[in-house]
């Protein structure tokens, strides 16, 4: 059976996660195939929760292989960090599997994006990153200087490789930035230890993800952040430096894209978006702060606040054509209980122009003015419902809205954080 994607059709914290833990359950193999450890995801263990930012959330099924794939970056502290939680809580980590070809982040990477992020704030022009060192170790990819997993095998060339980053960055960016670092020699040492420690689980993934779609096996490609972060289609410049759109799996994987026969949107009943960067339809204002607050909008790896918006209808149908959706999930539908009326965006007016496309000058879309459908909104609790028809009517053509304005079908929506408040529509 060919391989299922989830991905995010918003600007992350979409509630991917608790998808991704639906279908895991019947695929024999998860991957990561984008970003590193700026994702964040939580997975229950007994009557634990636990964070990871890398490790895929198939973790806990020990039958699957797990595997990070070749367009993720990975910082080897943060990985084995996980590891290591996840063995003390007695989770074996032996099905992991991690792609050669997968960039390593290095404390450079990290130094850099924070100063990037103070040069930028001085320029007004902040992103908000996660100061994770993803941006700088993707421009090194792009740049072709990066070190890949690969290379923490090889002691024999590792500490030249290191050494030569290190000079093109000071001499573009100046030593003083890089002082507190050890040396390229130290560098080496330590990274070449976290490169023995995680040999038994590097290998070529591209070939064992094709192995097992040969085999007919079900592969579960798990998206992290957002569409609207992807670095080709989303608000540039305020993105992240990977594609985590569906065609981002495909060359995050090394499996063709006609493999991709099932790609699963996740949204949120309204939006949410942490950093800087346009937001049409955000709510400054009591509408903003009484979903923050049901719904404890606070990022998982940052604990930033979320900003809070009403449901965009125009960003989503352009999501969904750049991703070629098959179906559409819709997570806390819960959360907008208790308003007069709901709202969704279904254009926008522009210099008194109405547009019905997402542009792409972030100057136009900070001037756009959403143009609003307004629905009845209704006040029961969602949280006990389990099938379409037990929804409110408001509710249900609420998603019938949704579905008209983005031109997907909705397969499934949630009511609450649970595993069995996830509700398919048939
Ligand atoms: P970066 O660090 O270079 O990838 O940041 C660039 C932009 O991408 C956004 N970004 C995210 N947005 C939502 N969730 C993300 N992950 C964490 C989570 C966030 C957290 O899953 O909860 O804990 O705050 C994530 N990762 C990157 C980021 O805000 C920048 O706008
Ligand atoms: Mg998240």
């Amino acid at each position: 059976m060919p391989a299922a994607v989830v991905i995010g059709s918003q600007w992350g914290d979409e509630g991917k996660g608790k998808i991704i833990d639906r279908l895991s359950q019947s695929a024999q193999m998860t991957v990561r195939y984008s970003g590193g450890d700026n994702a964040g995801h939580s997975i229950v263990v007994g009557n634990q929760n636990i964070a990871l930012r890398l490790v895929p959330s198939g973790i806990l099924n020990h039958d699957a292989l797990c595997v990070i794939s070749n367009g993720t970056v990975i910082n080897p502290t943060t990985l084995l960090e996980e590891i290591k939680t996840l063995n003390q809580l007695g989770i074996p980590t032996d099905h992991l599997r991690i792609s050669d070809r997968a960039h390593v982040i290095f404390p450079y990477h990290i130094l850099q994006d924070q100063q990037q992020e103070i040069d930028r704030a001085k320029n007004g022009e902040k992103i908000g990153t996660t100061n994770k060192g993803i941006g700088p170790a993707y421009m090194d990819k792009m740049q072709r200087i990066g070190i890949r997993m690969v290379d923490l095998l090889e002691p024999e060339t590792l500490e030249s490789k290191i050494e030569f980053n290190l000079q093109q960055k000071k001499s573009l960016l100046g030593a003083e930035l890089f002082e507190q670092l050890p040396s390229a020699h130290e560098l080496a040492n330590q990274y070449l230890e976290f490169g023995k420690t995680l040999k038994p689980l590097i290998t070529d993934t591209s070939y064992l993800i094709n192995e097992e779609l040969h085999q007919e096996n079900k592969v579960l490609l798990e998206g992290a952040q957002g569409s609207m972060l992807d670095i080709d289609h989303g608000t540039y410049p305020f993105v992240t430096s990977s594609n985590p759109t569906a065609g981002g799996a495909s060359t995050g994987t090394g499996i063709g894209p006609k493999s991709l026969d099932h790609i699963i949107g996740v949204c949120k009943a309204y939006v949410s978006r942490v950093g800087a960067g346009p937001f049409p339809t955000e709510q400054l204002n009591s509408i903003g702060d009484q979903i923050r607050e049901t719904a404890h909008e606070y990022g998982t790896v940052t604990h930033r606040p979320r900003r809070i918006g009403w449901f965009d209808g125009v960003l989503l149908k352009y999501v969904a054509q750049l991703n070629g959706f098959t179906d559409l999930v819709v997570n806390c539908l819960d959360v907008l209980s208790g308003f007069e009326t709901v709202k969704i965006c279904t254009g926008y007016e522009v210099n008194g122009n109405k547009i019905n496309y997402y542009p792409a000058s972030d100057s136009l879309l900070e001037q756009a003015q959403p143009i609003y459908r307004e629905l009845p909104g209704w006040s029961e609790d969602l949280t006990q419902i389990k099938s379409f028809d037990e929804l409110p009517l408001n509710a249900q053509k609420f998603l019938q809205a949704i579905e008209e304005v983005t031109e997907t079908r909705i397969s499934a929506f949630s009511v609450g954080p649970d595993r069995e408040q996830t509700v398919e529509v048939n």
